[in-house]
């Protein structure tokens, strides 16, 4: 887009200083986002993001979310006298044409913006010391939230329930739209996962059983979805839009899916797929030193089956995608979907060998 169309968007929003310039910001694979830069030295930059309205089509429900999630977290870092609040909370700003919104639709798209927290680093990949500090970091946000005065929407239905995830697949088999089903490798792939349908879909009937709450989760918490400062130290979590309530699965699992994966979710080299069970370790340890308070002895007993889970899940969800034409995830080659597919169904392999040294961590834990 030129630059004028982009600063007509700013236009639409309560933000303080002038627009210098305005460029592509990251790698997100769902939303598109920018980075407004400002003249003056006292005003902040911002992000200028474009809500995907075919993942997210109820944009006012997840920006409802997203204030009650914001403000409530605001206020705890307030009464804990914390400093620097601007960076430890995202901050989104009013659009100009209804102040009571924290996003303007231009030309039919849904945009909105957020303070840019400066001087900030996202990562890719975590050391032991990064991922207790994440591990922490998420703890203390499902902690942070857990008592929010309003009910979350789900701004994505069924997202994590692996019975809708392993329904929509079924679904796409059946039809088949783009011929791919009965590549051989498709169906190698579709036999593991049928071996393991039953056992992942064990939350979903211990939340029928009773025995499993729903907690306000992140749902997204992959690395690159948390921001640290220069010295390591975890300013907040980013990416939003997913805040609904969830098993806490979620986001103990999804972090592990992405920090503790040697390589990238996409690396199309399966043997250096590996689960590395030191980030395991470090994170559980951060997680359960914020989270232990409010979790129960079900929920902690079931994370090794979380560390599983996700990656399976995530394999069912890009392998749907490969089969229906490629239509959720940007690709960059035609097998793009099949290859991260098999990234997590190698990753999962790889941490069942490490099933017995998991139990083990969680049975000393749980003695603490
Ligand atoms: C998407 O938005 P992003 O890139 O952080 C997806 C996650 C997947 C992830 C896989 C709303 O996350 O669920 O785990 O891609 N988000 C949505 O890379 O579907
Ligand atoms: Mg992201």
């Amino acid at each position: 887009m030129e630059q004028n169309e982009l600063k007509n968007i700013v236009s639409h929003f309560a933000i303080r200083g002038t627009v210098s310039e305005i460029k592509p910001l990251g790698a997100g694979l769902i939303n598109d986002t920018l980075k407004v830069n400002t003249a003056e030295a006292d005003a902040p930059d911002y992000v200028l993001q474009r809500v995907n309205t075919n993942v997210f089509p109820d944009v006012e429900m997840v920006m409802r979310n997203i204030y009650a999630t914001t403000t409530h977290i605001r206020k705890k870092l307030e009464a804990a006298g914390e400093t620097d609040i601007d960076r430890k909370v995202l901050t989104f700003m009013p659009s100009k044409d209804d102040e009571t919104k924290l996003y303007a639709i231009v030309d039919g798209q849904y945009w909105r913006m957020m303070i840019f927290i400066d001087n900030a680093i996202t990562k890719q990949a975590v050391d032991p010391d990064s991922s207790r500090a994440a591990g922490k970091a998420f703890g203390n946000f499902q902690a942070m939230l857990a008592d929010i005065p309003v009910e979350l929407g789900e701004t994505i239905k069924d997202f994590h329930n692996m019975e809708f995830r392993l329904q929509q697949l079924r679904e796409v088999i059946d039809k088949d739209p783009v011929g791919r089903v009965n590549e051989p490798e498709v169906q190698a792939m579709l036999k593991e996962i049928d071996a393991r349908a039953e056992y992942m879909c064990k939350a979903e009937r211990m939340g029928r059983e009773g025995i499993l709450p729903k907690r306000v989760c992140h749902c997204d918490t992959k690395v690159n979805n948390m921001m640290f400062d220069q010295q390591d130290n975890v300013l907040c979590v980013i990416d939003l839009d997913t805040v609904m309530p969830n098993f806490i699965f979620s986001d103990y699992g999804d972090f592990l899916r992405t920090g503790a994966n040697v390589v990238a979710e996409d690396c199309p080299d399966m043997q250096a797929v590996q689960f590395n069970v030191e980030i395991f370790k470090a994170f559980t340890e951060g997680y359960l030193s914020s989270a232990s308070s409010f979790l129960t002895r079900v929920e902690i007993e079931n994370l090794p089956y979380a560390v599983k889970l996700f990656p399976y899940m995530q394999c069912v969800r890009f392998l749907w995608d490969y089969l229906s034409g490629d239509k959720y995830w940007k690709c960059q080659y035609p097998t793009h979907n099949f290859v991260r597919a098999n990234n997590q169904l190698h990753l999962l392999l790889s941490i069942e060998q490490h099933e017995a040294e998991m139990e083990d961590f969680i049975a000393q834990c749980l003695k603490k």
